[in-house]
């Protein structure tokens, strides 16, 4: 059968299983969509101000375009200290070593691989916990259960932006004397208990890369209520020193510069309407999975501030496929849906290896079977996001008339 022209939309539903793409039909959507694709302030926009940065012939080391992006970072998280970097793996470097921790680092194993690898990277051992199914943090029973004296610091995750369990995870570090360290990569623009993400902990570490909800091509910000920390933090960032012809201490150079700056400021700008439209996708998504079999599409912490960056669906047991088989369904249709975070930190390399072996961590392996994610950002109307989920919730209501047409599956 011929393609239909491009101006009609392929329908959501299809009328017989040869019409999904991975089976001959034409995709969905006639370009890639992509978990992580940027979302940018107008092109002029940008220009100008990469063009001020020009002008000025000042490029980097505490520029001007660094100093107002932390300041209005600052403000807008509600935070007394925000200082920019160039990525987060390196701000969870800066901010470990300016906290002096030594020994082991508890955190989670369901996490991006930059966490693990920034304590390892230092010299410091990472000890893997598992995570809570409820909010995909880090869970308070697991540090715990494996606290001991050479623990230096816990180091929690706000999983998708959702907040980690906080309250409790402060608590079982003051009472140990040890700081929380915060990796709020995906957390710009989400809230919890009435606040933005950012001034919890001893300090948090946000990124800015390009995939993320709020981008400077590549960038972090460190945040913190405690001045002598912030100060030393500073200090490290830029080799340790100060001033001219003074060095305090080690440093390392994690400075962002001011095209990153730029970037982050420019779509700073439309940052609260990103997070709108994301809203509507993910209201899109929801209507149109509503009633799709062995699915859960991952809901914010009712009554707070949530981004939508990451829209999450997790395969229930009941589900008629597998997350691989829906993963490929998708990528035929041209929808580069992924699979964050598999497999865990602790069954990555260098951790897998260690004498020992990998710890059991069983949400951790379940989470890493059964999530996936979904496009969001301004590549994507919430029309298409309909259409989208409407071709996800026919594949699993046929999902045993389609398996028997795909490679199976572990
Ligand atoms: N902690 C957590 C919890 C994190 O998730 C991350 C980073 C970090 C710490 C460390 O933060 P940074 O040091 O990076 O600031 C991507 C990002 O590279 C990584 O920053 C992010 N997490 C992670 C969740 O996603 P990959 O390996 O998935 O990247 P990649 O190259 O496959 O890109 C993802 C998709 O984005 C591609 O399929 C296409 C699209 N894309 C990407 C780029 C860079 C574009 O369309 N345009 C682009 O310019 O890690």
């Amino acid at each position: 059968m011929p393609s239909p022209p491009a101006s009609t939309p392929v329908p959501a539903e299809p009328a017989r299983l040869e019409d999904l793409a991975l089976l001959g039909g034409p995709p969905l959507f006639d370009r890639m969509l992509y978990v992580g694709r940027p979302s940018m302030a107008p092109d002029a926009e940008v220009h100008a101000r990469i063009q001020s940065a020009l002008d000025r012939r000042w490029l980097t080391n505490d520029g001007p375009l660094v100093q107002e992006l932390e300041r209005r970072c600052g403000e807008r998280l509600q935070v007394p200290h925000c200082i920019a970097v160039n990525n987060a793996t390196l701000g969870l470097e800066v901010a470990l070593r300016a906290l002096g921790v030594q020994g082991e680092v508890l955190l989670p194993a369901f996490t991006f691989i930059g966490t693990a690898h920034a304590v390892q990277w230092l010299g410091l051992t990472p000890v893997f916990g598992d995570v809570c199914d409820a909010d995909h943090g880090l869970d308070p029973a697991e540090v715990e259960r494996r606290i001991t004296p050479a623990t230096g610091a816990i180091l929690a995750v706000h999983l998708w932006g959702r907040a980690c369990a906080v309250e409790a995870l402060e608590a079982i570090a003051r009472r140990h004397g040890i700081p929380l360290i915060l990796d709020a990569a995906h957390a710009m623009g989400c809230g919890h208990a009435g606040r933005p993400l950012g001034s919890r902990g001893t300090v948090e570490v946000f990124s800015l890369h390009a995939t993320k909800g709020l981008n400077a091509l590549e960038g972090g910000l460190i945040t913190t209520g405690d001045a002598a920390l912030a100060e030393r933090i500073r200090l490290m960032r830029n080799f340790g020193i100060p001033g001219e012809d003074q060095v305090r201490c080690v440093g390392t150079n994690a400075k962002m510069n001011e095209f990153s700056a730029a970037v982050g400021l420019a779509n700073l700008d439309h940052f609260d309407d990103l997070c709108v439209h994301n809203q509507q996708l993910h209201a899109a998504y929801g209507a149109a999975l509503a009633e799709a079999p062995g699915l859960r599409l991952m809901q914010p912490e009712p009554g707070q501030a949530f981004s939508h960056h990451y829209i999450v669906l997790e395969l229930l047991p009941t589900a008629t496929l597998h997350r691989d088989q829906l993963v490929s369904l998708l990528r035929a249709e041209n929808v580069y849906a992924r699979r964050y975070f598999r497999p865990g930190c602790h069954q990555a390399e260098p951790y897998r290896s260690r004498p020992g072996g990998p710890p059991v961590l069983p949400v951790t392996e379940r989470l890493g079977q059964t999530l996936l994610q979904l496009p969001s950002g301004l590549q994507i109307t919430p029309e298409e996001a309909h259409r989208l989920g409407r071709r996800l919730a026919w594949c699993l209501r046929h999902g045993d008339a389609v398996a028997t047409r795909l490679p199976r599956m572990a």
